[in-house]
């Protein structure tokens, strides 16, 4: 699936970031707990550079929290590569957080930015911070909650931030939120999909009933006993198809004629997914240890 959505406010925004790069002192990129490598914008890395890095995994009230640890632990022991393979990375903290359920960010953002940034921390200084990431993962409520009121125009879709905001937090550190950036290829076909189930691409962009198809697929292999549960099914499909037409047939998912409307019963279980309704669910786990070696 190839995804063709690149709006005109992502190139600007692009050429924000990289703009303002220089003066940063931490990169905190927003990743999405349920798929922490196909959330990871290979621009940011590239943007990045040498700079130190707290990625967050938020939504992690979403995420199965088995594997959103073994995330943590992985992205933290992984070895810091820069894109073009020859120069290190920065250094990289891993924090998952949960923006709409919890206030953690409030305390934990600024004390791993100075941890960072020990240099730019102390009286009269300020540490420079910026907040990037693909769409939808929730940057700007993370800005709300650090500000503890409403700054930042937040929505259930993606693109909801159109261009740099800089706010400065009561703890000495100049955030600035960014609107959610894609890469203009995205080259590993199930990252795509993950990304589409996800909401990081608007549902007008994506074919949706293989998405939805991909979803079930997943979720028959991983979490059957959720769907099981969810939609009361007294066996389990076979196949992904024959689980979406079984759906559609449980919840009045019909044309007129009786047929099930797939386009409706994949909206349900896509719906059901990103809204938490088939219970915590990540969509990728890290590699094995032995894998990574
Ligand atoms: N369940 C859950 N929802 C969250 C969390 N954080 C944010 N959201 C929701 O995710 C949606 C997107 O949040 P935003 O803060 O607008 O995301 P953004 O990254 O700024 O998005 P763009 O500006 O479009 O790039 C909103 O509906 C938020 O309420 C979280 O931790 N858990
Ligand atoms: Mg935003």
């Amino acid at each position: 699936m190839s995804i063709q959505w690149y709006p005109g406010h992502m190139t600007r925004a692009r050429r924000a970031i990289a703009e303002s790069m220089p003066i940063q002192d931490v990169i905190i990129e927003v990743l999405d707990a349920r798929m922490p490598r196909s959330s990871e914008n290979p621009v940011v890395a590239e943007l990045r550079g040498q700079k130190p890095c707290i990625k967050v995994l938020n939504k992690s009230d979403l995420a199965d929290p088995a594997v959103t640890r073994a995330w943590l632990r992985h992205l933290e022991a992984e070895p810091p590569a820069a894109p073009d393979g020859a120069t290190p990375g920065g250094k990289v903290l891993a924090l998952a957080l949960s923006a709409t359920q919890s206030s953690e960010a409030r305390t934990r953002i600024p004390e791993l930015c100075k941890r960072l940034a020990p240099q730019r921390s102390g009286p009269g200084r300020v540490v420079r911070a910026m907040i990037v990431g693909i769409p939808n993962v929730g940057k700007s409520t993370i800005i709300n909650v650090l500000m503890e009121r409403k700054v930042a125009k937040v929505g259930d879709e993606p693109a909801v931030t159109k261009s740099q905001q800089l706010v400065t937090l009561k703890s000495g550190i100049v955030l600035s939120d960014n609107p959610g950036i894609l890469w203009p290829k995205i080259g590993d076909e199930a990252a795509s999909y993950r990304l589409a189930v996800g909401g990081a691409i608007p549902d007008t962009a994506i074919d949706y009933e293989s998405v939805a198809l991909f979803a079930a697929r997943y979720f028959l292999k991983r979490y059957p006993e959720r769907l099981v549960e969810r939609y009361k099914l007294k066996e389990l499909p076979a196949t992904a198809l024959e689980l979406i037409t079984e759906i559609g047939r449980r919840r009045g998912c019909l044309r007129s004629g009786g047929a099930v409307d797939l386009h409706k019963a994949s909206d349900l279980l896509v719906h059901d997914f990103r809204a938490g309704r088939l219970g915590r669910i990540s969509l990728e786990a890290p590699p094995a240890p032995a894998d990574s070696a």
